[in-house]
C-alpha cells in the first residue's frame, strides 16, 4: 500500500482527486462498544470509508490498550495507507506511533487524545473535552441560581482524555460558586451498566435526599444511573438534577421524560473530517492542522426533544 500512496504522490497532477480515497486502504483501532456513542461512531465511520470506497480494515480492541497496539502493529505490518485510532486512554502510546513513523504511514487520533509528541500523529479530530465539561458545570450554575447543592460525579475511563479533560472544565465551570460542591468522584467506565452500580454506592454512601445533582461524562453512564435512582424511590430530574455528555438518542428519552435534564452534543461524525484530511494529503499534499475540532452544543428541556429523539436515533446508534 505504500508504493500505492508513493505513486499517487508522484502521479497526483495527473488523477482526480475523488479517486484517490477510492484507493485507500486505512486501518481503523477502536476502542469497542462501551456506550450508544461509541457504536454510532464506528456505524459512521464504516458509512464514511463507503462512501469514499475507501477500504477500511476495523480492529474492536474491547477496551483494551494491549489489543490497540497489536491491531496498530498489524496494519503497519500490512502496509496500510493511513491509520485512525481512537486511544482508550491517554499513555504508553510513543512506541507504536515511532513505529508507525517510521514506515511513513500516517496516523490520526480520533475522538480523545494522547500525551505524546504532536510529531507522532497527522491530527486528531476530537471535541474541546474541555469546554464540555465547562459547559455542563456552567448549565448547573445557572439552573442552581445561587442554591446549595452536593454533586456526585460519575467519571469516564480512568487515564482517557475525556475523563480527564471533562472533569477538569467542569470544576472550571462551577468554579466561584460555592454553593457547588462535588462530594463524590468515581468512574463508571463509560458503560451504563457501572454508572448504574456507582450511583447505587453514592445513594447509600450519601444518601439520596443529599444529593442534589448528578454530573455523568457520557450519556450512557446517565442513563444507567436513572434507573439506580428510580429504584431508590426518587425522581430523577426532579430529586437529583442529571447533565452529562454526549447527546445520544436515549438522554432525549430521558429528558423527554423529565427524568434528566441536559446534554451536551458530542458528534459521532470523526471520521468525516479525518478521511477528508488524508484524501487533501494524498491527493495534494496538504498538510491538516493539528487539531480538527468538532462543534459542542449544549441541549436542555428547553429543546425539542422528542424531534431531536427520532432524527438521532436513526443515525446509527
Ligand atoms: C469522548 C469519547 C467518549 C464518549 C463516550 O470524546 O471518547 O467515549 O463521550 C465514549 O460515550 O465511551
Amino acid at each position: 500500500m505504500k508504493f500505492k500512496a508513493m505513486l499517487i504522490a508522484s502521479a497526483m497532477a495527473f488523477v482526480p482527486a475523488s479517486v484517490m480515497a477510492a484507493d485507500l486502504t486505512i486501518g481503523f483501532s477502536q476502542i469497542g462498544s462501551e456506550s450508544g456513542w461509541r457504536a454510532a461512531e464506528t456505524t459512521v465511520t464504516k458509512q464514511e470509508a463507503e462512501k469514499r470506497g475507501i477500504n477500511l480494515k476495523f480492529a474492536d480492541a474491547q477496551q483494551k490498550q494491549e489489543n490497540q497496539i497489536k491491531a496498530l502493529r498489524s496494519f503497519i505490518a500490512q502496509g496500510v495507507d493511513a491509520i485512525l485510532i481512537a486511544p482508550v486512554v491517554a499513555t504508553g502510546w510513543d512506541e507504536v506511533l515511532e513505529e508507525a513513523k517510521e514506515s511513513e504511514i500516517p496516523v490520526i487520533l480520533l475522538d480523545r487524545t494522547v500525551d505524546a509528541s504532536d510529531d507522532l500523529y497527522m491530527t486528531a479530530v476530537t471535541s474541546d473535552l474541555v469546554h464540555e465539561g465547562r459547559v455542563a458545570g456552567k448549565w448547573l450554575v445557572d439552573e442552581m441560581a445561587g442554591a446549595k447543592c452536593d454533586i456526585v460525579e460519575l467519571q469516564g475511563t480512568t487515564g482517557s482524555s475525556p475523563a480527564i479533560d471533562r472533569k477538569n472544565g467542569f470544576e472550571e465551570g462551577i468554579a466561584g460558586s460555592d454553593n457547588l460542591k462535588i462530594v463524590r468522584s468515581q468512574t463508571g467506565d463509560f458503560t451504563r451498566s457501572q454508572g448504574k452500580v456507582v450511583m447505587e454506592s453514592f445513594l447509600k454512601a450519601v444518601g439520596g435526599e443529599n444529593i442534589c445533582a448528578l454530573y455523568a461524562h457520557n450519556d450512557d453512564m446517565a442513563v444507567g444511573a436513572i434507573q439506580a435512582i428510580k429504584e431508590a424511590g426518587l425522581k430523577p430530574g426532579e430529586d437529583i438534577k442529571i447533565v452529562s455528555i454526549d447527546s445520544v438518542p436515549d438522554i432525549h428519552l430521558a429528558m423527554l421524560e423529565g427524568e434528566a435534564n441536559a446534554t451536551v452534543e458530542l458528534t459521532p461524525n470523526m471520521a468525516g473530517p479525518a478521511f477528508d484530511a488524508l484524501d487533501a494529503y494524498f491527493s495534494n499534499g496538504v498538510v491538516p492542522p493539528k487539531w480538527i475540532q468538532t462543534e459542542s452544543k449544549l441541549y436542555t428541556l428547553k429543546d425539542d426533544n422528542k424531534h431531536i429523539y427520532e432524527t438521532k436515533r436513526y443515525l446509527g446508534y
